[in-house]
């Protein structure tokens, strides 16, 4: 069998904003755009990664948060109707997506064996979480590719951002190791904001881009000192100053998917491609592609 690969890795946040701005069938309220500057940064990774040819998307959300160990859907298929419980206004979306049960087993079993605490969550009535839904539809709306989905075990919260890192570290390389073994080409998605500082209030119109802006100035200058370390090929000074942006930027950083992501790419010492940045309800997002398949044509 040949040997499995990451053609690519991509920090591909989920606000619920994006999909509602879209106005996609699946979902139920109906929005007069907006956020158009992260739509097409993620029309714009759609774009590059068109003739890259993959089996398997594997993604962490954070907003699936099973607190005692990490968890992997588990089933064939999941159907039903997501609803974000911040934003139900915003997020009703009806889901039918398909899992690829064995490279989730896969990775379960190697990071057992590695003496992580793992479930396979085989609940068929089981609701999918709305990160893994945004991310899954604004990264290939035509839902076409079989996913590998990861729970948040929390860890900053029931321990430190140390403790989240070092078992991040341990399930990105494990995750790694899984997928070459599987033979499979696998794309590796992180689900998450940067500087998560929301408004506490929502606009009249929640699309009326005039309100939409940074929380505050220190939020803004961290998002970009962490873009800038991406652009840079500087992987590891986000790992050494996570603990830092994680507490000052509030960032969605705490649910582990992002030292995750890195840590599965090995720490990326090349340049990143951002494709877009912008702020939803006063949080900050990048969408930014890894394009490991491009380090070996070169
Ligand atoms: O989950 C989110 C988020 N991460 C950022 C902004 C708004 C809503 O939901
Ligand atoms: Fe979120």
């Amino acid at each position: 069998m040949a040997k499995g690969e990451i053609v690519a890795g991509c920090l591909a946040p989920h606000p619920p904003h994006l999909v509602y701005a879209e106005n996609p069938e699946q979902n139920e309220p109906v929005a007069e755009g907006g956020w158009e500057q992260l739509r097409w940064g993620y029309e714009r990774l759609r774009e590059s990664l068109q003739g890259v040819d993959y089996d398997a998307i594997v993604i962490l959300s954070p907003h699936w948060q099973t607190y005692i160990g990490t968890h992997f859907l588990g089933l064939e298929n999941f159907k039903s109707l997501s609803v974000d419980p911040v934003f139900p206004n915003l997020f009703r979306y009806h889901y039918d997506l398909n899992i690829d049960v064995d490279l989730s087993k896969q990775i379960h079993d190697k990071a057992e064996a590695a003496g992580l605490a793992v479930k396979m969550m085989t609940n068929p009535d089981f609701r999918v979480d709305y990160g893994t839904i945004t991310t899954g539809h604004m990264f290939r709306p035509q839902w076409d590719k079989p996913l590998v989905v990861i729970s948040s075990n929390r860890s900053k919260s029931y321990y430190s951002v140390e403790v989240m890192q070092e078992m991040m570290m341990e399930l990105g390389k494990i995750t790694r190791e899984a997928i070459f073994e599987s033979g499979k080409k696998v794309v590796v998605l992180a689900s998450n904001s940067l500087s998560h500082r929301h408004f506490t209030t929502e606009s009249e119109v929640p699309e009326d881009m005039s309100n939409e802006h940074i929380t505050s100035h220190a939020m803004h200058l961290w998002d970009m000192k962490i873009i800038d370390y991406m652009k840079t090929g500087q992987c590891q000074r986000i790992i050494d100053e996570m603990p830092e942006f994680t507490e000052q930027a509030i960032a969605e950083t705490d649910g582990g998917a992002f030292t995750w992501l890195l840590s599965t790419l090995e720490v990326p010492d090349y340049p990143a491609i951002l494709h877009g940045y912008g702020t939803i309800i006063g949080t900050g997002n990048a969408i930014v592609e890894w394009p490991v398949y491009r380090q070996k044509e070169e």
